[in-house]
């Protein structure tokens, strides 16, 4: 493949810092300035192409064309994703294991799931009334704790929860960090690994008995595709990766809130009851704020694309926030606009804060649904069961810390029922 063109190319030996100091708007900022939605660099001391858009979302999700095994960082695997995990695996191998997620994900389990989300935050709700002051993002994480370990049948004592708060939101709230506060979430990965791995033990000798269909029984007692059960240790990544994206809601949750403040006119519509509006809104609350930056993939085969070539091997990313702040796909992406979800003729591609294409098929995340219903529950709380205050505070949120908080982490006072 010696006839292509050259892609646009930014030079210099490595910019990985670059990316630490631009963080979300490290790819956009290049797509911008070389007007091309595909660009070389290096970074992590190696070739990367880096893409966005619709088009190159497309491209991404090929199985055909790109490889999962073996692209994540070191630092991500042993903080986030965890070692063997969904994440990592490629064809038939992927496709079996996320069946098995996807089984997890029914309408019954969800409405479950809803009713357990309407429970804690009742809950939470009984204990905020006497409380002086309530820090949304930790509090949240701690309700999300108890409805993570409640929907997949992990017990978890009234004592432990704040550890495991703790623990699970330190996985993602770390692959990134440097120095302590990284070295925080490799260890808490083991603790959390061995407490959930315990329970997968007692579990397959039927010491405890989780709902049947629940994540805890399902991971135990599923089979790889030559019929074994995983790896108990492997069992325990998968477990955790049920209940670390539930904890990481919070995130959400505090942009939804700061939404709130900020657009009184969309509160406004959410009070009034619009048929569908809280669906509308909590779509836009994932397309306008930063979370998950971008994905990771390797080229698996040679191929070519708008006349560039991809040679096998090559490190990709994916831009997820950019996609979701493309002009070509969005109009005025920069201004938070429930309602552009009302008449939205989506494609898989071009709305992807949480991945793009087919669940099945590709590694698009397993957990959107659980996601948006427990957002939708989330809000209804928040905008119409109470009333709060909200002191002076720095709700402003930075656009290179991964994952990015807003500062003051949403202090809310006087918190009543309505
Ligand atoms: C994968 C984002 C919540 C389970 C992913 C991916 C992203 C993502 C970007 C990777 C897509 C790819 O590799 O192409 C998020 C965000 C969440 C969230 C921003 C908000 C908190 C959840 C929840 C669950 C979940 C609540 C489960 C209950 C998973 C799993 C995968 C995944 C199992 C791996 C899928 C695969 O590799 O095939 N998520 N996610 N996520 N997510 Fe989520
Ligand atoms: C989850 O726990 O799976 C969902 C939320 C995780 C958000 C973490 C955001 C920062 C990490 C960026 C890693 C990039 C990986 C290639």
């Amino acid at each position: 493949m010696t006839n292509l063109n050259q892609m646009p190319r930014e030079e210099g030996i490595d910019h990985s810092l670059s990316l630490l100091r631009e963080g979300y708007l490290y790819i956009l900022n290049r797509r911008k300035s070389f007007a091309s939605n595909v660009f070389e660099t290096r970074l992590l001391g190696q070739k990367a192409i880096c893409m966005g858009g619709k088009e190159a979302a497309e491209i991404f999700y090929d199985d055909k064309k790109f490889l999962r095994n073996g692209v994540a960082p070191k630092r991500v695997q042993k903080t986030l994703f965890g070692v063997g995990g969904v994440q990592s695996l490629d064809n038939e191998a992927h496709t079996h294991r996320k069946k098995m997620f996807m089984s997890l994900m029914t309408s019954d389990k969800l409405d479950d799931l809803k009713s357990i989300t309407k429970k804690q935050w009742e809950n939470a709700v009984n204990k905020w009334e006497s409380t002086e002051e309530v820090i949304l993002y930790e509090e949240s994480k701690e309700i999300l704790c108890r409805i993570a370990c409640e929907w997949a049948g992990a017990p978890l004592l009234e004592e432990e929860v704040k550890e495991r708060t703790k623990q699970l939101s330190s996985l993602f709230e770390s692959p990134i960090a440097i120095g302590p506060e990284h070295w925080k979430g490799r260890h808490s990965r083991k603790i959390v690994e061995v407490w959930v791995a315990e329970m997968i033990v007692q579990v397959r000798e039927g010491k405890m008995k989780p709902r049947k269909g629940s994540a805890l029984h399902t991971i135990s007692l599923h089979q790889d595709l030559g019929g074994n059960l995983l790896d108990v240790e492997l069992a325990a990544v998968e477990v955790v990766n049920i209940l670390r994206p539930i904890v990481a809601i919070a995130i959400y949750i505090n942009f939804a809130a700061l939404a709130v403040h900020h657009y009184p006119k969309e509160k406004e519509k959410l009070t009034l009851g619009y048929e569908q509006y809280s669906q509308l809104f909590v779509q836009e609350v994932r397309r306008y704020y930063p979370f998950f930056p971008l994905v990771a993939a390797k080229v698996k085969n040679d191929f070519s694309w708008k006349g560039y070539n991809f040679e096998k091997g090559t490190l990709t990313l994916l831009d997820l926030y950019g996609t979701n702040h493309d002009t070509e796909i969005w109009d005025n992406p920069e201004i938070f606009r429930p309602e552009r979800f009302a008449d939205w003729k989506g494609s898989p591609f071009s709305f992807i804060p949480q991945g793009a294409g087919d669940y099945l098929l590709g590694h698009r995340c397993a957990g959107e649904f659980v996601t948006t219903e427990i957002m939708k529950v989330s809000l209804d709380y928040l905008v119409n069961q109470i009333k709060y205050n909200l002191p002076k505070q720095d709700l402003s949120y930075s656009m290179v810390s991964m994952p990015s908080i807003p500062h003051s982490k949403i202090i809310l006072t006087n918190v009543q029922r309505i």
